[in-house]
């Protein structure tokens, strides 16, 4: 049976049965709803006019979509993180405005003017350049998803934190567009002895990480624009790197200076951070890609189910820092079981996919979860899969399946399945 019939099959179940999928209760006791049989005012007066809101945010009736913090987590805001609400968004673009944030010593502002790009170390000639400057050169648009490499670290030692807004949520999805950093690294004349770049910030902090050559020749991004406008305040106005499916940290803000050298820098934010402490007490380092991931948004904690039992829309995001996601696959029964989900929209490289599945809830309770698989075959581990190689003093890289206990009253928790 297809899902298409199976779709269908709901639909005619909730029409006769007058509820699952019509405009409620009103209609189905016959008596008349005042939405539709009384003029209301927003059709007998005038609307806002255009002017008055020259620059929009979103309706008063979405002020719940917003970045939240874990209070614990960190200190001082000016050295912390809040988490995009993944669980109220769909499609894939993180709107900038609710795309977390992480920042070593608080987000700077920059002008333009005040702007400067410096490339030196082993090149031809040392350059700097203007904001002016970096107008003229050739720009390309990309996609990228940006995953804090501390993404679901709190998650190690047990379920812990309730809502993917908190468990998987330092993810964002923005469209880039900007100079592809080979250019610039060409017009400086990169020496043979060149095999690293170290790049920083203009920040206190500078987050300066080494990154090699070859994949800063390949598709790292300065980006001079996000979802079509320039980039936030928050994401390194008025120029930040993106590094395609790897680590956020890598993912400079207020991007000041790209140094070319022989060797890596080794810096603290690539050695006492960033590094995976395993449960011998060695760390590995350079573990700069992300690996495929994925969470079901809806339902999960945040968004629990608030109708009864009949079609229910099962959605989530699946990301790979590999390349594209090849398949989502879904289980309702805590993995003895899996349903291939429907990829929603263009599937893009080192980018958030979005999956759906459509099912029929017959009301009882469900330990859901979804398992990416990538196009290298790669396939997202359980959480005791990870442990038995990466042990439980971890921060960095979780990328296990989350299971959410979806209960029969609608509510949904964060669990384990042992
Ligand atoms: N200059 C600078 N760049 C930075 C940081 C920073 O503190 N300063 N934080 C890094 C970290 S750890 C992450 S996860 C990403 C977060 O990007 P966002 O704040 O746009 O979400 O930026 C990275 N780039
Ligand atoms: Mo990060």
């Amino acid at each position: 049976m297809s899902d298409e019939t199976t779709r269908r099959g709901f639909l005619r179940a909730g029409i006769a049965g007058g509820a699952a999928l019509t405009a409620g209760a009103a209609a189905a006791a016959g008596v008349p709803d005042p939405l539709i049989t009384e003029v209301q005012p927003w059709a007998s007066e005038f609307g806002d006019p255009v002017d008055a809101v020259p620059y929009g945010m979103p309706i008063r009736f979405e002020s719940h979509v917003v970045r939240r913090n874990v209070d614990w987590l960190t200190e001082s805001p000016v050295s912390s993180i809040n988490f995009t609400p993944i669980h109220a968004l769909e499609g894939t673009i993180t709107p900038q405005g609710c795309a977390f944030e992480r920042h070593h010593s608080g987000a700077i502002e920059l002008s333009k003017t005040d702007y400067r790009l410096m490339i030196n170390g082993l090149v031809d000639r040392p350059l700097v350049f203007t904001w002016a400057d970096l107008e003229r050169f050739p720009r390309t648009v990309m996609t990228a998803f940006c995953e804090c490499a501390a993404n679901g670290g709190m998650e190690w030692g047990g379920a812990q934190l309730e809502g993917c807004q908190f468990t998987q949520g330092m993810i964002h999805n923005m469209e880039y567009t900007g100079i592809p950093l080979r250019l610039l690294l060409q017009e400086a004349g990169v020496k043979p002895e060149g095999k690293w770049i170290y790049v920083e910030g203009a920040d206190a902090s500078s987050n300066g990480r080494s990154i090699p050559l070859d994949k800063a020749m390949d598709d790292v991004l300065v980006a001079m624009f996000a979802n079509g406008e320039a980039l936030r305040k928050e994401h390194g106005y008025p120029v930040r790197l993106v590094v395609p499916g790897w680590e956020g940290n890598m993912w400079v803000k207020w991007l000041r200076r790209v140094g070319v050298y022989h060797t890596a820098v080794e810096s603290r934010e690539e050695t006492s951070k960033y590094t995976d402490l395993m449960a011998d007490g060695t760390a590995r380092k350079w573990t700069w890609v992300m690996d495929a991931k994925s969470v079901i948004t809806a339902p999960s904690p945040q968004n629990p189910v608030r109708h009864g039992p009949g079609p229910l829309v099962i959605t989530g995001l699946a990301w790979s820092g590999h390349g594209r996601i090849a398949r989502v696959d879904v289980s309702t029964d805590g993995g003895m079981n899996w349903r291939t989900a429907r990829l929603s929209g263009d599937v893009k490289p080192k980018a958030l996919t979005r999956f759906h599945l459509d099912i029929d809830w017959d009301g009882q309770e469900m330990l859901l979860m979804s398992r990416a698989i990538d196009e290298t075959g790669y396939v997202q581990p359980t959480k005791d899969q990870l442990r038995a190689i990466r042990g439980l003093n971890n921060v960095y890289h979780n990328n296990a399946i989350q299971t959410w206990w979806l209960k029969s009253d609608g509510e949904v928790e964060n669990v384990e399945v042992v």
